[in-house]
């Protein structure tokens, strides 16, 4: 058969995971917010499963990263948690167990011949920081935090060449601050600006404290993975493009100007500082954004946002909302993950690929999350038991489709990474979409390779399909 799609040479084929989602809780000094959420409130999570098992991570690893080889995987990103590496976050003292455990996943990895992706933040605060400090509204989190990634890149800067440090900040804003999906579920949109502006800082803080490191002197580089949702306008009436300027601000370029450019966009500035909510910032902070930028961009495409002007006048009841500039279009005939309830728009990818090429100076950068969460996989197994994926296939195909498009023109693109290497857990959702390569039984938590497992694999032998 004739290869329609090549990639360039040297592509990261991978999938990515995080530790909150794949560990269990086993051993951890501490709890995270989500943690904290599922003692308080298990009702609150799909089927009451909470991270406590998570897809046993901690104890299956060297099983779970043989099959992750299995399937030809050269990359694999995961997170370091706060809560289990860390014992004292005032001072930085680590976890003697969290430090055993991550040498041995790095060291498992790299024996493997899979490059370890490490990222430092994957929406698990610790509980303590939200309630003694009110978490990443506070500064003082961010210095902590900044701790925390200095004492990552001492003790494993020697084998991780690829940082990250946030994953999807701008889901901490939504599901923290806005949209009540993240613990502490409050509605306040001034302290979801502030808390914007202080993960920006974050970021580019643990990026100063990395260029210091023989990590960043021996070529380790370190970014930041973003969750894009490219904003398109209902229509060309003019309400419709202003709404979807704005969504394009609040929601991609919030994150992405400040880590490639170092500035914040001045159209975000202007209107959250005539409706008042504008964040409270140091005078030297803007040089700390400035000068110090991501090396590489993740980007996590999962679905497009359709904008429209707002209609009627704006609910003030919650006090200020992002909502006050656009609305969620519903576009007739979207298809849809009705799983999910997520559009499916493979072209997405290629808009992000010539946006990046052409307004973000052609930073390199690799998709760091795609996928598709379907309920009741099981269903799929055929007489042998064999999980036959094959919407999860075709998922991936269109989408590198457009990816190889975007890349056959110019932009910088150097990886593939797909949510997820084995089924983990997804937060409030806890089990009910799967989206591995690789299938668990949560009952037994036997892992088996899918048909989308082998499948990649043969991409990654041919470096396209
Ligand atoms: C991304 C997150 C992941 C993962 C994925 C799938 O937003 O980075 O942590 O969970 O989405 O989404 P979900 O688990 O909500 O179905």
């Amino acid at each position: 058969m004739v290869q329609k799609y090549s990639f360039p040479d040297g592509f990261w084929w991978g999938a990515a995971t995080s530790g909150p989602q794949s560990e269990g809780r086993f051993h951890k000094a501490h709890r995270n917010v989500f943690d904290y959420w599922y003692d308080k409130d298990p009702q609150a999570f799909f089927n009451q499963v909470g991270p406590n098992t998570a897809s046993n991570f901690y104890n299956d690893y060297p099983q779970d990263i043989a099959l992750m080889k299995e399937i030809g995987l050269n990359t694999v990103r995961t997170s370091i948690q706060w809560t289990r590496l860390i014992r004292d976050f005032e001072t930085g003292e680590t976890d003697p167990d969290g430090v055993r455990f991550y040498n041995d996943v790095i060291d498992t990895f790299c024996r493997n011949g899979i490059r370890p992706i490490m990222n430092l933040h994957h929406f698990d605060l610790p509980i303590d920081l939200y309630k003694k400090y009110g978490g990443w509204e506070s500064r003082h989190v961010v210095d902590l935090f900044i701790l925390f990634a200095r004492k990552c890149f001492e003790l494993f800067g020697d084998r991780v060449k690829n940082w990250v440090t946030f994953n999807e900040p701008m889901v901490i804003v939504e599901g923290e601050y806005l949209y009540q999906f993240h613990y502490p579920n409050l509605v306040d949109g001034k302290k979801a600006c502030q808390v914007l502006y202080n993960l920006n800082l974050a970021s580019a803080g643990a990026i100063e404290a990395f260029r210091k490191t023989e990590c960043a002197a021996h070529g380790g580089r370190i970014g930041i993975v973003l969750n894009l949702t490219p904003a398109y306008p209902r229509s060309d009436a003019p309400e419709d493009v202003q709404a979807a300027a704005f969504a394009e601000d609040f929601k991609n370029k919030s994150f992405l100007d400040p880590a490639v450019l170092g500035r914040f966009p001045a159209s975000l500035e202007k209107i959250l500082r005539e409706d008042g909510v504008l964040w409270q910032a140091e005078p030297e902070d803007l040089a700390i954004i400035q000068n110090n930028r991501v090396d590489f961009l993740g980007v996590n495409y999962y679905q497009p946002f359709r904008a429209k002007a707002p209609e009627g006048m704006f609910d003030e009841s919650h006090g200020w909302l992002p909502e006050k500039h656009f609305a969620a279009y519903e576009m007739p005939g979207r298809r849809m993950n009705p799983y999910r309830g997520w559009e499916i728009y493979p072209r997405s990818i290629y808009d992000v690929a010539i946006n990046i090429r052409d307004n973000y100076g052609n930073i390199p950068w690799y998709i760091s999350e795609n996928g598709m969460g379907v309920e009741g996989e099981e269903k799929y197994r055929n007489a042998e038991g064999f999980l036959e994926d094959d919407y999860r296939i075709d998922f991936f195909k269109e989408h590198l489709g457009w990816l190889h498009k975007g890349i056959a023109e110019g932009s910088n693109c150097f990886g593939f990474h797909a949510w997820t290497p084995i089924d983990c857990w997804s937060w409030s959702n806890a089990y009910k979409n799967r989206y591995g390569f690789i299938a668990l039984d949560l009952a037994t938590q036997k892992k088996t390779i899918k048909k989308s497992g082998y499948w990649i694999r043969d991409v990654i032998k041919h470096n396209g399909f």
